[in-house]
């Protein structure tokens, strides 16, 4: 690809942060209060515009529906305007209220069932508000023991309560269905891996994606060939870019594997310049989002950090040369086609993005231009620290 291809893809380039990262967040054993955490969803939306501000490609947020409902939306939409901030993709939530105990759209009580079906379509109502393209879906349903719900029950269960949702999706909207193998059920997750997601969409239709959250896998799963699969098969939603080590851990995107990263961006980035339109087109509707909670280090600054490391990434996957690569791979010359993969990967970008950066009037170093610009001092000083407000149990 040519250096003008790459510095105009790295500029078109785009990733939504989550609100919830930029409230306090802990573990179950603990949140450590943040001194300027965000308490509010419009202190959120100030902190989601602080990042794109310093990058230029972070220009939407998710919203968590109720953490993030607004008494006004009309308010808040024009305050969003006002901070060049969208409201990005609508993420129910299902799994906190007391009802959810033994599940949602999974539970064996029909009561359970409806009250969450009622749930997304008043999300799905928020949606033609905040005109956002995603409902993005995550469910906590599962069993803690053998023998305490019937698995197909549960199958059929689920896939009711989301033809019901599905079918009532906006026109150019989508319902993106997220996959995790544990937790918070320690037996059995009805939606426990991509080939559970993958067929769940195919049955409901063209409008339902899967969503690839990076820590909702085991241990050494391959998931850029998770990636490649659902991409080549026309439903690869989006992403939940984080990092992990062993678990769940939201930690920031690219710390602990970046060459995992790296090759998941070489199958979008494949994807995309594909000659097969219907494929690369799909590969340019792909929701880059981040879900992350920052328990240990600076909200504003984890998150930008994040958006740096997708960006630094898909930098090196615009690097990988196609042509050779495909040669190497169909004369199976193996280690030639390792070498190179890995010679983009081993590509120092760091020169091309302060250009790009630069050209885009944004900060050639946004880290040092946060830490410079005493925007943590300052949202410190106004919001002082509170405990809880990012909404997940805190
Ligand atoms: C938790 C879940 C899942 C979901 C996110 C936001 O594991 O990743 O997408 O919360 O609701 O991280
Ligand atoms: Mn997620
Ligand atoms: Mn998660």
């Amino acid at each position: 690809m040519n250096q003008a291809t790459i510095v105009a893809a790295l500029k078109n380039q785009r990733i939504e942060t989550p609100s919830w990262g930029y409230g306090n967040s802990g573990t179950r054993f603990k949140t450590f209060p943040a001194a300027g955490a965000a308490r509010t969803v419009w202190e959120k939306l100030e902190d989601a515009a602080e990042v794109h501000r310093l990058t230029g490609i972070a220009p939407s947020v998710a919203l968590h529906i109720p953490w993030d409902k607004p008494d006004d939306w009309a308010a808040l939409s024009s305050f969003a305007v006002q901070h060049n901030i969208q409201i990005g993709a609508i993420n129910p939530n299902v799994f906190q209220d007391d009802a959810y105990k033994l599940g949602s759209i999974a539970h064996p009580d029909s009561s359970v069932r409806e009250k969450a079906v009622k749930h997304m379509l008043e999300c799905v109502e928020v949606m033609k508000i905040t005109d956002s393209r995603d409902l993005s879906l995550w469910f906590a349903d599962g069993t803690n023991y053998v023998g305490q719900d019937d698995f197909r029950a549960r199958k059929r269960r689920v896939r009711h309560s989301l033809e019901r949702v599905y079918e009532t999706l906006p026109e150019n909207s989508r319902m993106l269905l997220e996959y995790k193998f544990f937790e918070p059920a320690f037996y059995f997750t009805d939606l426990n891996d991509w080939g559970v997601a993958l067929n769940h969409c195919q049955a409901l239709g063209d409008k339902a994606q899967v969503l690839v959250d990076l820590g909702h896998h085991a241990q050494a799963v391959n998931i850029e060939a998770i990636v490649a699969f659902l991409l080549d098969e026309g439903k690869l939603g989006g992403f939940h870019f984080n990092a992990r080590r062993y678990a769940d851990d939201d930690l920031i995107v690219g710390t602990t594997n970046p060459l995992e990263l790296f090759c998941i961006y070489a199958e979008l980035v494949s994807a995309e310049r594909s000659s097969d339109t219907t494929l690369s087109s799909h590969a340019k509707a792909v929701a880059y989002m981040i879900d992350q909670s920052h328990n240990i280090e600076p909200k504003v600054e984890a998150m930008l950090q994040s958006v740096l490391n997708c960006q630094e990434a898909y930098a090196k996957a615009l690097h990988i040369d196609f042509e050779a690569l495909q040669a190497a791979q169909e004369a199976g010359d193996v280690l030639e086609a390792h070498r190179t993969l890995m010679d983009a990967f081993k590509t120092d970008v760091r020169p091309l993005l302060e250009t790009v950066r630069a050209e885009m009037g944004v900060p050639s170093n946004p880290i040092q231009a946060h830490r410079q610009s005493g925007y943590l001092e300052k949202v410190a000083e106004a919001r002082g620290t509170a405990v809880g407000g990012g909404g997940f149990p805190t």
